[in-house]
Parts: structure tokens; C-alpha cells; sequence
């Protein structure tokens, strides 16, 4: 099990946050090993006494900020520096503050030290961690700290996702220490320090981990609450959850326990009702003695009333049907690459909400707590997303593998378990899932995110054959990506409606559950046209979808619970032959503007939303 509820860092009396976001020291280590950096305890002085430093800012991928293909292509370690300020009252021992230094995420692997001093290191991207730095703070009296992190992205046959590195040791083909990492996942491997790096103060004694769900009986909605704190075994609590104009609608006084909402006001998801995206606050107040001193901490929870339920052939949110009518995501834009970025993260919730959009889902990873709260407060379903993807060889199938995948979706779960907008976890993307492994590999991954949260379905995404597939018998809901008149068939638009057709029904005859279309789409490369439409041009992308959203039309009065499209904007992948300047198959180019099918997906939305909202 994981040690502490890391609850999403906010500003309460009780806490205070500083944030690092800006311009840090930076050096990528490209000696032979790429070891250097270890070797001479770079982290030991300043990193510009160990070699030259670049700026870098943070967050951002470190890959397409500077005019260098070496940069852009590096695999190994990076090493980022940067000098914070600590508040005077942090460094006062007893009964000071709990210090914390936390990264939103590291791609892949991250070291960190605080004045030399390792602090944490953490396996993953795409999930947050952090490191108590308490005690360095207040033994070292001077005002300021040194805080370096390392971050590898070299990816493994059992890390997520997974990846390989080959050599290249035939000097007549290959320049001297050769090595290219491959990947069996459709995106550029975007590194670096992707979101915020903050510097956090709690209590000593605190409020470690909350954890809410929710039910709904007749007009009644109950908050099913449980909190628990660390540093202290004598804590008093008040627990007040307010309505969105500040007014309390329920109170407790025990560290769990139910709050009843009469005449609650739901959390609907956006365009199902007038006021989607409800959310009430839980307001936490714990008072805890610990020695001599007397400690306070006050935390803010969203918390949204809704219930999620999967039947035969549909999927209700409040016990009304929903369909999803959204997108894939991926976290991706130009110069960034895969940093936070809120100019962007605002731009694309106004094209969702312009395309009618009332969902997405997380591909290929967890997207970041800042894209996920605005998820929660406008009503935007989410199918959150493990970063299992590209698990495709039978090594990545073994119990080095499993453990890894285990304790990602036990951090992903407790990142994610009290957001209303979650409504299903996705473990893979597209897993070799007919290899004999995949059968005991799935059963487990899905029978644990199941025990971590039983209040909501589970799912993967298959690209499988129906009858080979063995991972399909433990989800609730069967995703399905297809691609016909693309990757098969190229060209030959009408034969989607038939081998569309085929997919539901053999999906749906076999296993009995309702079925989402996890993606579909075609590549276009913006401003080519063709009539007849031509593979590529933005008339092929509309002729794509008007295809297959006939089929969905029909079978969405049966079992289909929904259509997400493959993408929402274009991105960057690896060079390849089929890639032009990365993946095209987004209804919004890289920067954002409409493509022709984006139009055609708006008024699809909209009508959606009119007739099932
Ligand atoms: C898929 C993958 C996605 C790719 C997409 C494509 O099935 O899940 O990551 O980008 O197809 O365009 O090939």
C-alpha cells in the first residue's frame, strides 16, 4: 500500500504552497553511460560548477526548446537546478510547519535532492510525488534551498509505457555509441518536468487523506466521508460540506461518516443539464494535540453528488442514460510538448464545450490535477486513463511488470477517487491482449482497481480480435479502437458501415456489455481537399466519420454507449513513414483551429445533446 493520501496540494488558512514554476538550471548528460552525472555528484554543488547549464523552464519537455536535434532526441538523464526562498516561519522547529516539495509529474524516472540531500525518488510520469523535506529545512538555518532533480527517459520492457533501447554497434552503418529507444506507442516521448513543482506547508499534525463517495436516494444525496490524519492520535474534527453559494447543508463531527443533503443538487455532466458540474465543498477543520502544542489544519475537497452504474447495454450517471459524445485527448502542443500549460488547458476546454463535447478520455495517460479539477467544475465525464499503453511484448506481461502496473493504478486511484467527473478507469490502451499472459495479467490489474475503488466500472481499450481477446472478460464496458478504410482497406470508404456493424455485433453476442468506440478517425493533413474524398484530405476525415457515425446511430438505440473521436488535435509521434510531422488525425490542427470534420462533429454533438440531454 502507498504511504499518505497526497491530497491535491490547496491554499487553506492552515497551508500555504509556493510554486516553482519558471526558469531552472538545466543540463542533459550526454557522456557515453550517461552516468556522469552520478559519478560526480553533480547534485553535491551548484550544477554550474560541475559544467555548463542551459535555462529551461519548468513545466515544459525539455525537447523542443532549443535548436538542438541531439536535445530533442535525448534519451537518458537531465539534470535540473533551481534555488527557492523558505519562508522564515517554516525553518522554525517546534511547532513549526511540515515542509513538502512535490512534482506534479517527472517523465520517467526522477531523483530529487534538497541541498545535496537525497529526498525522494519515484518511478512513473504522469502521476505526482512528493518528498517530506521537514527536517532538512529546519536543521539548516540558512533562508534559502538547492533543489535538484534528475529525471531518466529511458523507458523499459516493464516500466509504463513500456519501451526498448537498441544498440547500434556496426561503426560502417551506425556513428560510434549508437542507440535508438523504440516504442510501441503512437506518441513522442515527450520528457522533462511536465507540471508544477511546489513547495508545500502543512501542519505537523494534518489532514493526510480524505476519501468521499457519494449515493442518491429519492431527493436525497448522501456524502459517504472518511479522513484520516497523521502526526497526532487525538484529533477532534468538524466536517461541513456547503453548498456553491457557501452555505452548510450538512455537518459531522466523526473522522467518517455519512452527510445527508436533502433536495441535493446533483453533478450532471455538461449539456445533461442546466447547471452541470455541481460541486458542494467538504470543508475539513481538525484540531490535534501532539506533545505540548495544540495543531490545525483545514482542508477543501470538491465534492460532486452523482452515482455511476453500468447495466447490459448502458451507462448511467444518476440512473439517467449517458452517452459519451467526446474525444481522446493527448497532453501535447508546440514548443511545450507535453507541459502544463494554461493559455492551452483553457483553449481546449472552450473547443469542448464548442464541440458539445460531454467527454473525453485520458489517452494515453493521466492528465494533470489542473485539467482534472476544471473537468469536475464544468461537467466534463472523464474514462481516466492508466499509462498502460504499448504493453505489447510477453516480457511486459510478467510479475515485474504487474507489480509496477499495480501500484501506477494505486496511485492513479488515489489521485483521482474523490473526482466526481471520473466515472471509469481505463488500466491499457491497445495491450497485446490475446498473448496467453494477458488473460491472469488483466484479471489482476482490473480485480485490484476494483478493490481500490469499488464505486466505479473499470475498462481497457482493445484493438483485439472479439473471441482471442482475454483480457475483455473482466471489464465493464468494452472499448473497442478501430480504424477500417485506414489502416485496413485504405481508401475504401464503403466498407466501413459493414465491417462497423460486424465489430458491434460480435463484441456484443460474446460478452454481453455495453460497448464505447474508444476511437476511430483518419489522418488529414490540413488544406488538402479532394472530391471524390482522397486519404488525407479533409473531405476523407468527414466521409470517415459520417460513415461510421450512421452505424452509431442505429446501434447507440441498442448497446453502443458511446463514440469518442481519435483525436481531438493533432500531435506529435515519432518520425515515420506514415506520420507527416506527427500524427494528423485531430478535428483541430496542433494549434487548434477547426479542420472541416470538426464541423461535422459539432453538429453532431449538439443534436446528440438535444435528443438525449
Ligand atoms: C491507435 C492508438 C493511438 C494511435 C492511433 C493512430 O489505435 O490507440 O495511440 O495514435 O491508433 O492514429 O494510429
Amino acid at each position: 500500500a502507498l504511504k499518505g493520501g497526497m491530497l491535491t496540494p490547496r491554499e487553506t488558512p492552515t497551508r500555504e504552497l509556493k510554486e516553482l514554476s519558471g526558469v531552472w538550471k538545466f543540463r542533459a548528460d550526454f557522456s557515453p553511460n550517461r552516468k556522469r552525472g552520478f559519478e560526480e555528484q553533480w547534485y553535491k554543488r551548484r550544477l554550474e560548477e560541475s559544467g555548463p547549464v542551459i535555462d529551461m523552464p519548468v513545466p515544459a519537455s525539455f525537447n523542443d526548446i532549443t535548436q538542438d536535434v541531439q536535445l530533442r532526441d535525448f534519451i537518458g538523464w537531465v539534470w535540473y537546478e533551481r534555488e527557492a526562498s523558505i519562508p522564515h516561519h517554516w525553518t522554525l522547529r517546534d511547532p513549526g510547519p511540515r515542509v513538502l516539495l512535490r512534482v506534479g509529474s517527472a517523465h520517467y524516472y526522477s531523483v530529487v535532492w534538497v541541498n545535496g540531500v537525497l529526498v525522494t525518488q519515484h518511478e512513473g510520469g504522469h502521476l505526482p510525488f512528493e518528498a517530506d523535506i521537514t527536517s532538512l529545512v529546519q536543521s539548516d538555518p540558512s533562508p534559502s534551498c538547492r533543489i535538484t532533480i534528475a529525471v531518466n527517459n529511458t523507458l523499459s520492457l516493464h516500466s509504463l509505457p513500456p519501451g526498448t533501447v537498441t544498440y547500434n554497434p556496426d561503426t560502417s552503418r551506425y556513428p560510434p555509441g549508437y542507440f535508438v529507444q523504440n516504442i510501441d506507442f503512437d506518441f513522442f516521448n515527450y520528457a522533462g518536468i511536465h507540471r508544477p513543482v511546489i513547495l508545500y506547508a502543512t501542519p505537523k499534525a494534518y489532514i493526510d487523506d480524505i476519501t468521499v463517495t457519494t449515493k442518491i436516494n429519492e431527493n436525497i444525496g448522501l456524502v459517504l466521508y472518511n479522513v484520516s490524519i497523521e502526526g497526532s492520535t487525538e484529533a477532534t474534527m468538524t466536517v461541513t460540506l456547503c453548498d456553491k453559494k457557501g452555505n452548510s447543508v450538512a455537518t459531522g463531527s466523526t473522522s467518517s461518516g455519512a452527510l445527508k443533503v436533502p433536495d441535493a443538487n446533483l453533478w450532471w455532466p455538461y449539456l445533461m443539464h442546466k447547471d452541470p458540474g455541481y460541486l458542494y465543498t467538504l470543508e475539513v477543520h481538525m484540531k490535534a494535540k501532539s506533545h505540548l502544542y495544540i495543531f490545525e489544519d483545514q482542508y477543501t475537497l470538491p465534492v460532486g453528488i452523482r452515482t455511476v452504474r453500468v447495466t447490459e447495454n448502458e451507462f448511467l450517471i444518476n440512473e439517467k442514460q449517458f452517452y459519451f459524445h467526446g474525444v481522446n485527448k493527448h497532453e501535447d502542443s508546440d514548443i511545450r510538448g507535453k507541459g502544463l500549460d494554461w493559455p492551452l488547458i483553457i483553449k481546449d476546454f472552450n473547443l469542448l464545450h464548442w464541440l458539445g463535447a460531454n467527454s473525453f478520455r485520458t489517452s494515453h495517460y493521466p492528465y494533470s490535477e489542473e485539467i482534472m479539477d476544471l473537468c469536475d467544475k464544468y461537467g466534463i465525464v472523464v474514462i481516466d486513463e492508466s499509462p498502460g499503453v504499448g504493453i505489447k511484448q510477453v516480457e511486459s506481461f510478467d510479475n515485474q511488470s504487474l507489480s509496477h502496473h499495480l501500484v501506477v493504478m494505486e496511485e492513479l486511484v488515489r489521485r483521482d477517487k474523490n473526482r466526481p467527473s471520473v466515472v471509469m478507469w481505463s488500466v491499457a490502451n491497445e495491450p497485446a491482449s490475446e498473448l496467453p499472459p494477458a488473460g491472469y495479467y488483466f484479471k489482476t490489474v482490473i480485480t485490484h482497481t476494483k478493490a481500490l475503488d469499488p464505486a466505479r466500472p473499470v475498462t481497457f481499450v482493445s484493438n483485439s480480435h472479439f473471441a482471442r481477446d482475454k483480457g475483455a472478460p473482466y471489464v465493464d464496458v468494452i472499448c473497442v479502437n478501430s480504424y477500417f478504410s485506414w489502416y485496413h482497406d485504405s481508401g475504401h470508404l464503403e466498407v466501413i458501415q459493414i465491417q462497423l456493424n460486424t465489430q458491434f455485433e460480435d463484441w456484443y453476442k460474446t460478452y454481453h456489455k455495453p460497448i464505447i468506440q474508444s476511437e476511430y478517425g483518419a489522418d488529414v493533413v490540413p488544406g488538402l481537399h479532394s472530391d471524390p474524398p482522397l486519404m488525407f484530405t479533409e473531405e476523407y476525415q468527414k466521409a470517415v466519420m459520417q460513415e461510421y457515425h450512421a452505424v452509431f446511430d442505429v446501434k447507440r438505440k441498442e448497446y453502443v454507449i458511446g463514440e469518442l473521436i481519435w483525436n481531438f488535435a493533432d500531435f506529435m509521434t515519432v518520425q515515420s513513414t506514415t506520420r507527416v510531422v506527427g500524427n494528423k488525425k485531430g478535428i483541430f490542427t496542433r494549434q487548434r483551429q477547426p479542420k472541416a470534420g470538426a464541423f461535422i462533429l459539432r453538429d453532431r454533438y449538439w443534436n446528440l445533446a438535444n435528443e438525449t440531454g
